[in-house]
């Protein structure tokens, strides 16, 4: 499968520690899907391995239903065993090209990316898209700092791949990105933490197609 501009406009990045008792992961994922997901990244860092390999059997066939990319965060063996469409991975050492040598040339490869540089070395290394952020401040990932709007515009411009902005994103900021080149937004609490997910996915998805006009 192939990852484009359009697979970036509203990239949903789960967190099941915002699920009350009774609900499940799958569905709140086949929610956001129906709704207009674009793209959906596993990434569970507080579940035991066994658990996010069998959320990843799970959510694969859901994805696959809607036609969308289902990305594994940082676990080039679980991506591997559930034969997803594709990983993202950070900044470690040589993650980039060790993930592509571990899955090939077929599947998606996305590249957490702070800097131009990065994001040149990124390119380099074989990534398919690039993720940007944090963009703003989140409480959702402790070690995020907010980076420079005009670093992420150098990054946009210097680069072809799809990229999506990701880190505080919700609906009241969203269009304070347009006109910095980003194809869309990932979100987690913007999503997850609302009592309405379709609704949210809906207008964020509306709002991110207006940041490129
Ligand atoms: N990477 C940079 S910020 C972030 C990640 C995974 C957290 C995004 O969560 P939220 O709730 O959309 O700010
Ligand atoms: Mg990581």
């Amino acid at each position: 499968m192939k990852i484009t501009a359009e697979n970036m406009q509203m990239y949903l990045v789960t967190d099941r520690s915002w699920l009350k008792p009774g609900e499940t992961l799958a569905e709140q994922v086949e929610t956001a899907l129906a709704a207009g997901a674009t793209c959906v990244q596993l990434r569970e860092k507080h579940t035991p391995r066994e658990e996010v390999l069998a959320l990843a059997r799970e959510l694969k066939p859901v994805c696959a239903r809607y036609g969308v990319p289902f990305l594994i965060n940082d676990d080039l063996e679980i991506a591997r065993e559930v034969d997803a469409d594709g990983v993202h991975v950070g900044q470690e050492d040589a993650a980039c090209r060790e993930a592509r040598r571990v899955l090939g040339s077929d599947k998606i490869i996305g590249v957490s990316c702070h800097t131009l540089q990065e994001a040149l070395q990124a390119v380099e290394d074989g990534a398919d898209y690039l993720g940007l952020g944090a963009v703003f401040a989140t409480g959702t990932k402790g070690d995020a700092t907010a980076m420079d709007h005009e670093e992420l515009r150098r990054i946009c411009a210097g680069v072809s791949l799809p990229k999506v902005a990701i880190g505080g994103i919700s609906e009241k900021n969203i269009l304070d990105l347009a006109g910095t080149g980003v194809d869309g937004v990932a979100v987690i609490s913007a999503v997850f933490a609302c009592e309405d997910k379709a609704g949210a996915v809906r207008r964020l998805r509306e709002l991110a197609g207006r940041l490129k006009a």
